[in-house]
Order: structure tokens, then sequence, then C-alpha cells
């Protein structure tokens, strides 16, 4: 990997909680620009495990998961001589910044944070410290490397902001140390919608398969998905976010995966319904599928291990130095 501070490249880094199986809006939202990224940039892409125990997980599903999420990665392009590839609490570096940063956030800031609310629902009281202090533990993730830019989709954005209000305020408070990261956002496919309900992004811990076509589901499971997604009203496939929130959904995956224009999608099934449209979208998906499912079988644990461990050595280093620095400002020697 080229994590090189003299080749001038800007830092990405990025992260997906290894607490379910990824599906295509993780795919087309994240990953999908994480890839182009790693020729101009110095990308760091994590799996961000003490994330994921912010909601309960059962350990011998999360112990696959790591590695499975990993494997995703790969089967996505994600090229581990480009990239660094690695598990956040392999690097203890990231607890520790965010238990300061802990000590520079205030409630007020976390209580702003609308993914806590719909996460913890009616629950408030009942859900982990951790749930509520995540957008924390993230804002270390990214200011441990110096990140000029951290691509997700738009639901983090508000939580990348937060990093940048942290970064700032520590700046000021204790004297320049961190890099305010910029956030990017893809124009299209930044917030893949439930398939079951448009209204509600396509989402991991979704109550129903249904929402969600995972990027392990069978290219049948998929179709018969696909074939039964929530659409709009009228029959006219046409691109419209506000008055057609189901097919402008379904209209950008099938943009994306088939590299049409929403145009041309609309060009191509002008007078056909809703039926012969959800057909093609099921070829284009199942396609895409078969061809990421033989990469991600191709990986064995192993290979992985190896891929995680290197990534982790590589930059433990980079994030030791950040804390030195920041507790030297603290006066913490
Ligand atoms: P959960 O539902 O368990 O919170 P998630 O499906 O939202 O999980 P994350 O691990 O939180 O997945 O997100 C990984 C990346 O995928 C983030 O950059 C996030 O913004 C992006 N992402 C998640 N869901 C979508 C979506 N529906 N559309 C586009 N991008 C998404
Ligand atoms: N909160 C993010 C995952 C995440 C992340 C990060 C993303 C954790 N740390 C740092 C970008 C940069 C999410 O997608 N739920």
């Amino acid at each position: 990997m080229e994590l090189n501070k003299n080749n001038n490249k800007p830092t990405v880094f990025s992260g997906v909680q290894p607490s379910g199986i990824l599906h295509l809006g993780n795919y087309l939202g994240a990953l999908v620009q994480w890839v182009e990224m790693q020729d101009q940039y110095n990308c760091i892409f994590s799996v961000v495990d003490y994330h994921a125990i912010t909601i309960k997980q059962n350990p011998e599903e999360l112990k696959k998961r790591i590695i499975n999420v990993v494997k995703m990665y790969l089967a996505s392009g994600i090229n581990p001589e480009k990239a660094i590839i690695f598990q956040q609490s392999a690097v203890s570096a990231h607890t520790e910044l965010a238990w300061i940063l802990n000590c520079v956030a205030r409630i007020a800031d976390l209580n702003k944070m609308t993914q806590f609310k719909e996460k913890a629902g009616d629950q408030e009281k009942t859900v982990s410290v951790g749930l509520y202090d995540y957008p924390i533990l993230m804002a270390a993730d990214i200011l441990l490397y110096n990140t000029d830019i951290v691509p997700v989709g738009d639901d983090q954005i508000q939580h990348v902001e937060l990093t940048r209000t942290l970064a700032r305020r520590f700046n000021r408070e204790y004297g320049q140390i961190f890099k305010v990261p910029e956030v990017i956002i893809k124009k299209q496919g930044a917030r893949i919608m439930g398939l079951d309900d448009p209204t509600k992004k396509m989402s991991k811990s979704a109550g129903s398969p249904a929402n969600y076509i995972a990027l392990t589901d069978s290219p049948e499971v998929a179709t018969k998905k696909i074939m039964r997604a929530v659409t709009d009203s009228d029959s006219e496939i046409k691109y419209d976010l506000k008055k057609k929130p189901a097919i402008a959904n379904l209209m950008t995956i099938y943009s994306l995966l088939a590299g049409l224009s929403l145009k041309e999608l609309e060009q191509n099934y002008k007078n056909k319904g809703y039926g012969d449209f959800k057909k093609g979208l099921a070829q284009a998906i199942s396609k895409f599928l078969t061809q990421f499912q033989i990469k991600y079988n191709s990986f064995t644990d192993e290979k992985v291990k190896q891929i995680l461990k290197h990534g982790a050595d590589k930059i433990r280093p980079i994030a030791e130095e950040t804390l030195k620095n920041v507790k030297n400002k603290l006066g913490i020697i």
C-alpha cells in the first residue's frame, strides 16, 4: 500500500459496520465511490467493529461478519495493494481518542444527531450509551489520520459535520492539531431507499429482508424482491423523486448497475409498464450479483486475516503519532 506521507495525495477515510450483510445501498452509496478513489488518494477503509457493538451482536456472528465485510470490500474492487483495509479495534488509538473527544464534545452536540433519534426510537432510556456516543468514535476514526475526505452515504453527513466541529473546537482550545475533513456524497445513489418503503433508506437493520437486496442474495431471491417491490400509483416509467419516489428509487438502482442514464431508461420503457421495467431491473441486478458473488467467494478467511493485519500494522504508527500530539497539547505526558 502506498500510504506514504511524501506522495502528496490527499487522505480518504471511510468505514462500514459489520452489523449485518451489506446491501445494494451500501454498495452504490459508499463502496462504488471508494473504488473510484483508490488511485488518486491515500485510502484507508476500516471495518468499524466497535461501532457495530453499540447494538448487541452475537459474538460468533460478529466474527464471521468482520471477515465477510472485508470480502465485500475486495469483491467491490478495493485493492489492498492500493488502499489500506483494517479492523478498527486493532488500533487502540481509536478508542483512546474517542475518550478525549468525549471531553471536547457537548451533550448538546450529540442531542442534535438524527440517526440516534431514529435508531433509539422510543427506547431512548434503554439503548446503550455507546449508541449515543457513536458519532464521537467516528470522529476519532477520521481525525487520527489527518483525513482530507470522507466518502459516505447521505445519512452520515451530520456525523462528519460534527467531526468538523470537534476538530475546529479542539484546535481553537488547545492548539492546531487536526485537519478539518470534507464529506463527499455521490450525486446519484447517496440514499437508496427501502424496496418495501421508499420513504426510508435501505438498511441492514431493517425489520424485513424485503427492504433490501443483500449482496449475498441469490439472483432468484433478488428477482422475487424486485417483482414485489412497492411501486407508485400510475404506471409510467418516469423519474420524479417527489411524485414517484418508489420508481425513482428503482430507476436509480437500474441506472447505476446497468450504466444507463435516467433519460435512457425513460426512453427504453416508454409505453411499457412496471412489469417489463421490473424484469429488466431484475436482470441487471442478477447479472451484477452473479459477478460480485464469484469474486466474493474467491477469497479465503486466511487471506482476509493477512490483509487486516498488514493494514493495521501499516497505519498504527500514524494513529499513535496523532494521539501523542493530542495528549501533549492536553498536558498528558
Ligand atoms: P444499519 O442499518 O445497521 O445502520 P447501514 O445499512 O446504514 O447499517 P452502515 O454500516 O451504517 O450501513 O453504512 C455503511 C455505508 O453505507 C455508509 O457510508 C452509509 O452512509 C452507506 N449507506 C448505508 N445505507 C445506505 C443507503 N440506503 N443508500 C446509500 N448509502 C447507504
Ligand atoms: N458511522 C458510519 C460508519 C463509520 C464511518 C467512520 C464512516 C464509522 N467510522 C468514519 C466514515 C468515516 C456508518 O456508516 N454508519
